[in-house]
């Protein structure tokens, strides 16, 4: 139960409501919490392999933004149907639903690769640059599937306990990328981490031999102005065409194949 008397509402039982509960409760006081493999482990690498593999397709390239080391490649709910069970994933969903309300919306979906030797990312929180003062709701709740283990070494995300709080749309300009309050947040392939848009983080280092990959999926409230992050692709109408009812509910209904066609121009 929350401050407000309302419960997460799970799909699959008692005991799954009550894990959903805890997670509320820690993504609440915390600014993140964690779901253990909730999809199989097999599952999650060979979507990692195929998510990787479009990094270096060129269809692809025009939706990718990085370099060598840290991609972020938007618009993945238009390139593997697959990316659909985790984006609407019954208890990230319910989650989402009890932070954001019942009309939240699935948004964007991007893979995430880091490679050896990356550097950690600049600590930040999300969607909140635009703001003249930050809410004390969230506005956001993101989430990044383990499709390879996370784990210190290979730059699992990196967060800042409690930072939420703060009311702040980046952390202070002396909070450096390597601030020891900055922990990372690991786990086995197929458990996702999700947080509050609040929340300063970041991709932190890859000190491994591997690459780490990430399928991070962004729910909004119905209100937000989805412009704001500058990547962020449409769905595509033929993409909407494929799926169920109960998806296409959780999905903005302005479709189209670029940004300009659907995106308030600013
Ligand atoms: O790739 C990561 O670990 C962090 C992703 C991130 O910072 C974000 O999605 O805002």
């Amino acid at each position: 139960m929350d401050a407000d008397g309302r419960r997460v509402v799970g799909t699959r039982g008692k005991d799954v409501n009550e894990e959903l509960q805890a997670a509320a409760e820690h993504l609440d006081a915390y600014g993140y919490c964690v779901l253990k493999d909730r999809i199989p482990r097999e599952a999650a690498l060979a979507l990692g392999r195929r998510c990787l593999a479009l990094h270096s397709d060129p269809r692809c390239e025009d939706y990718i933004v990085g370099d060598e080391y840290y991609q972020t490649l938007f618009g993945m709910l238009n390139q593997d149907d697959e990316v659909w069970s985790c984006a609407f994933h019954p208890d990230t969903v319910a989650l989402a639903r009890h932070f954001l309300g019942p009309r939240c919306r699935v948004v964007e979906a991007c893979s995430k690769p880091t490679w050896p030797g990356a550097p950690a990312q600049h600590l930040h929180a999300d969607s909140a640059g635009s703001f003249v003062q930050v809410p004390d709701v969230p506005w956001m709740i993101n989430t990044i599937w383990m499709l390879t283990d996370f784990t210190e070494a290979n730059g699992a995300t990196g967060v800042v306990p409690m930072s939420h709080r703060s009311r702040r749309p980046a952390p202070p300009p002396d909070m450096g990328a390597d601030n020891p309050l900055i922990k990372p947040v690991e786990g086995r392939a197929g458990s996702v981490m999700l947080w509050h848009g609040g929340l300063f983080h970041q991709a932190r280092a890859n000190q491994s031999e591997d690459v780490r990959i990430g399928l991070n999926i962004a729910y909004y409230p119905p209100w937000f102005n989805n412009w704001i992050e500058g990547g962020h692709q449409p769905l595509w109408p033929e993409t909407y065409e494929r799926m169920s009812e109960d998806f296409r509910s959780l999905c903005p209904r302005l479709l189209g194949r670029r940004r300009a066609d659907r995106y308030e121009q600013r």
